[in-house]
């Protein structure tokens, strides 16, 4: 028998028979993340490939001539896009989300099962549309990852027929499928929560997960329209972002639209969307780091606000993104500062995480190594946006190299070492199986090491003016010969990064067969995931009784207990310390 806990109540659920009940068409929260972040990995490779073939164009541009300038921005976007929604959207929502969510709140499975599962499958047909565009005449939109209008639809841009079609419909069948799966993380974490589990005692992984899915739900509408009125534009001839316009000589019949409007639906999705993809990173780093550091996570209280006042203050600075879009200065100026002001608690949360190290017991296991190699990443990230958050700064780099540099180090590399980090931290409990620790650290110091190969000296590109979306340099007399030879370092860099990938994917292949098993809870962790009766958990997850909670997540290293940690269903001892708890006061 199977069960569904609604609040601490105990209901049968679905209980599946079949091999393909059980992983095929499966309301399995833990199948369903395995499903999810197995189709998003395999994109992710897509745009990876992407990547590489255009650092080989920028790297040595007269060896490799078949990446011409429409096969360059139709790689640009294809790539761009797919890293940000397909790839680390649907892995840390859809992936870890599911996995996480019913496991770390001590739920049975999600409040929607089958919905859960429709999820997925949406998902699925959104990533078969989207790769479907690769195929169809003249090849998927190169409209960059922004796709502004009005170049997206008229011709003359690559993919300005089906393509950008294929990339809008994508979008909106992937918002479906977002909606159906963030519903059931929001309720899940509302409503399911095992008894003791008050919203104070959840791990940070949960708060992160929550406020990046609220963002969605929020954010993810103004995409959906745009999808649906760009379409309009693009083939029935509506014009609601295309403007009066003469296109190669002819009168493409457009009138009246506005493709400023665009650009500010785009960025109030656009920017919250960085943080959809950010708050799941730091809530789960800041558990690996307490866990590997066997220690309590410093001011936990404080992340948590932290994270909400970011997911708030995420909707006001979306037009940081269009300073040259040749607003109103007065403009300029509310939304430089509201975008410094989200600095305050960002920087809240990079003391806390150095504080929870701080004397901590540091084990330097792959996901440590990880979830440090973030705090870095992020801190450099974080300070270029600085930079970039100033208007003034800004109107010169716009467009250039540094730009790149910093959206990767902050919103590419940063949340990519966190999920390295997570898949190593939990893959024992997911599979069973230990990996091999020494690839896993051959694999971060490659990761780690080439991706400031890479990304540093584009800062000092864009400072010299290298423009960015540029498929060659030629001769241009403005830049010196050494941004030649940095572009070739770079490309070789970025060579060995994406080979490294092949490292991670055979550890984690090989290790499923050859791995040793693994204990239950070889990270010695508090949280509930490691106290499931199996590893991996069956479906249901718990066993005939659900956990009873009594503590917070991260009762570390507690001053006379026995052991080095206590997990949360451990009841409290009143001669024992720990068992801190911020939502009612101690026992
Ligand atoms: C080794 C890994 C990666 C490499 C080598 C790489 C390389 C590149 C290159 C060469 C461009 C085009 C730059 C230009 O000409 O303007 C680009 C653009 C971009 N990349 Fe990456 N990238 C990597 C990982 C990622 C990740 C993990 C993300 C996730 C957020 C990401 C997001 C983007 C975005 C949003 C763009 C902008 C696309 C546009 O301008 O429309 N990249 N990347
Ligand atoms: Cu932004």
């Amino acid at each position: 028998m199977a069960y569904v806990a609604i609040a601490d109540r105990d209901a049968p659920i679905h209980d599946p028979h079949t091999f393909i009940e059980k992983y095929i068409w499966s309301q399995d929260h833990k199948v369903i993340a395995i499903q999810y972040s197995i189709v998003a990995i395999f994109v992710g490779l897509v745009a990876l490939v992407l990547s590489a073939l255009m650092r080989l164009q920028l790297g040595f541009p007269d060896q490799f001539h078949f990446v011409d300038p429409s096969r360059y921005y139709q790689f640009i976007t294809m790539h761009g896009m797919i890293m940000v929604i397909y790839l680390l959207t649907a892995l840390f929502l859809g992936g870890f989300g599911n996995y996480l969510v019913p496991l770390m709140c001590g739920a049975r499975d999600m409040v929607f099962p089958y919905m859960n599962m429709v999820s997925f499958w949406v998902y699925l047909v959104a990533v078969i549309v989207l790769l479907a565009s690769f195929f169809v005449p003249g090849g998927p939109t190169g409209a960059g990852w922004t796709l502004y209008p009005p170049q997206a639809v008229l011709p003359g841009t690559p993919g300005a027929g089906w393509g950008i079609i294929l990339m809008l419909v994508s979008l909106g069948i992937f918002i479906v499928a977002f909606t159906m799966g963030g519903l059931n993380y929001v309720t899940t974490i509302l409503q399911a929560r095992c008894k003791g589990m008050t919203l104070m005692r959840m791990p940070l992984s949960i708060w992160g997960i929550f406020m990046a899915t609220v963002l969605g739900l929020l954010a993810f509408p103004a995409l959906f329209v745009s999808a649906i009125m760009m379409t309009l534009d693009g083939t029935l001839g509506t014009s609601f972002f295309m403007p009066a316009i003469s296109s190669m000589g002819a009168d493409p019949g457009h009138a009246g639209g506005s493709p400023l409007l665009f650009q500010h639906l785009f960025w109030f999705f656009g920017h919250p969307e960085v943080y959809i993809v950010a708050l799941p990173a730091f809530g789960i780093v800041s558990d690996l780091l307490s866990t590997h550091a066997r220690k309590n996570i410093f001011g936990y209280r404080m992340m948590v606000w932290a994270i909400l006042a970011i997911g708030g203050l995420s909707f006001v600075v979306w037009a940081h993104h269009m300073y040259v879009s040749g607003m109103n200065p007065y403009f300029g100026f509310f939304f430089a500062t509201t975008t410094l002001i989200i600095a305050v608690p960002t920087a809240i949360k990079v003391y806390n995480w150095v504080l929870t190290l701080w004397k901590g017991d540091i084990h330097l296991t792959v996901p440590m190594l990880f979830a440090i190699g973030f705090i870095f990443t992020f801190i450099h990230g974080g300070l270029t946006g600085l930079f970039l958050g100033n208007v003034t700064v800004d109107l010169p780099l716009s467009d250039t190299y540094f730009v790149v540099g910093h959206f990767h180090m902050v919103m590419g590399v940063s949340p990519i070492l966190v999920v390295f980090g997570a898949i190593y931290h939990w893959y024992p409990k997911i599979t069973g199986r230990l990996y091999d620790d020494r690839l896993g650290k051959i694999h971060f110091w490659l990761t780690f090491l080439g991706t400031y190969a890479i990304y540093l000296p584009m800062h000092y590109l864009g400072i010299l003016g290298v423009p960015r979306r540029y498929y060659a340099l030629g001769n241009t007399e403005f830049l010196p010969e050494s941004v030649h030879t940095i572009n070739a370092a770079i490309t070789i860099a970025a060579l060995v990064v994406a080979g490294s990938v092949a490292i991670f994917l055979y550890n984690m292949i090989v290790s499923l067969w050859k791995g040793e098993k693994a204990p239950p809870n070889p990270w010695k962790a508090t949280t509930l995931e490691w106290q499931t009766p199996d590893t991996p958990p069956k479906h249901g997850n718990w066993g005939p009784r659900l956990p009873e909670v009594h503590r917070w997540a991260y009762d570390y290293s507690v001053p006379g207990a026995p052991d080095d940690f206590i997990p949360q269903n451990v009841p409290v001892d009143p001669k024992l310390g720990g068992g801190r708890d911020h939502g009612k006061g101690h026992h």
